[in-house]
């Protein structure tokens, strides 16, 4: 019996002062909540235990994109996006909605009629509205924040701040609009963000500020700046960062780090045509890595006024994107934490 409370007691105390943090959210609970991007090859128990540990919110990674929802009109593919909604129901995790509308892995057939045809904007308006409400009221018990548009600001310099997307081609700017005022119509209630990568660099903060202010005047309701944070070892610099926190506070109420990791090599961004073949991982690349991720958790604990979620951009380097090479994650890929896991997690 005396053994017993000689075990416990330490424990508790341990438990009570937050010495002893179970996972990344507990650790973090005073500052804002931790995310994971999931697909459905990490529905599995072992992988299940990691993320009910370590996060308490939940990004789809590609299942409810539009392309992957509705590949083709009224045809609904709803399989992975609920087998993930309902781990998350049942887990009382929130989930962050990923994403409405997007240039990429966008439904396509919204642009063409019957007949193969580009359509007018008002029939393309009419489908993207139907797809809106469709996905929004679906998932609306679990879903409390959804990026409505994803990457609509162009890099380079240009003459048009926007991307030259179909999306663009077809509608100028008003898509954006419309689509914020669809999913506001949809939930009520849901917070609304525009989501889009390279969102510390100056020049384009500066874009996305000004398209933000811009919809808003004409009636956008735009409620948060979702910054996706696709980062590496030297980038970015953490006085950039805590500038471009400070500039989007000024535009918007919320404020969420999106898709965080952190490349082990000179590249940043959301490309597609990512280099999978990673620096090899040096000593010292891997504490500039471990140092990377240290900075960025005091940066963004600094501003936790402002910062509601930070979610990682999957579970562990095997299911990365970027491809396991290139180191992203806290977790490798044997789901194994590294050191900055540890350095993260205790970080003073
Ligand atoms: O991680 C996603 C990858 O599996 C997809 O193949 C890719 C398709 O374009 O999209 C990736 O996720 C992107 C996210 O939806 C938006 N920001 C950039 C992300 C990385 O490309």
């Amino acid at each position: 019996m005396m053994r017993k409370y000689l075990v416990a007691l330490p424990m508790a105390l341990l438990m009570v002062s937050g010495a002893w943090a179970q996972g990344l959210k507990d650790a973090y609970k005073d500052y804002f909540r931790m995310g994971v991007a999931l697909s459905g090859r990490n529905m599995t128990p072992e992988q299940e235990d990691i993320i009910t540990r370590e996060f308490n919110s939940v990004t789809c990674e590609n299942a409810m994109k539009p392309g992957s929802l509705q590949p083709a009109e009224g045809r609904w593919n709803w399989r992975e996006a609920d087998r993930i909604a309902n781990f998350c129901r049942e887990h009382g995790i929130k989930m962050r909605g990923h994403c409405l509308v997007w240039h990429n892995q966008f439904a396509d057939w919204m642009f063409y009629d019957a007949q193969g045809k580009p359509v007018d904007k008002k029939l393309f308006y009419k489908r993207l509205k139907k797809h809106i409400r469709t996905v929004v009221k679906r998932y609306k018990d679990v879903v409390y924040c959804w990026d409505v548009v994803n990457e609509a600001i162009a890099d380079g310099p240009g003459d048009t701040p926007f991307r030259k997307s179909k999306l663009y081609e077809l509608c100028a700017d008003e898509f954006i609009l419309k689509a914020f005022k669809f999913a506001r119509q949809a939930d009520p209630k849901a917070l609304l963000f525009y989501n889009d990568y390279n969102e510390v660099n100056p020049h384009k903060c500066e874009r996305i500020c000004q398209m933000i202010l811009d919809m808003k005047k004409r009636g956008a309701p735009i409620d948060g700046m979702g910054m996706q944070g696709h980062y590496n070892i030297h980038y970015p610099a953490m006085n950039e960062l805590s500038e471009a926190i400070e500039k989007y506070a000024r535009v918007v109420d919320h404020i969420q780090i999106t898709e965080l990791d952190v490349r082990a090599n000179m590249q940043h961004g959301g490309d597609l045509n990512v280099d999978k073949k990673g620096e090899a991982i040096t000593p010292e690349v891997k504490s500039k890595f471990e140092q990377q991720y240290v900075n960025l958790f005091r940066t963004l604990r600094q501003h936790s006024d402002k910062i509601e979620v930070v979610t990682f951009w999957n579970l562990t380097d095997r299911d990365s994107w970027l491809g396991a090479d290139n180191y992203p994650l806290l977790f490798d890929k044997n789901r194994q934490p590294k050191e900055a896991y540890h350095k993260v997690l205790n970080l003073e």
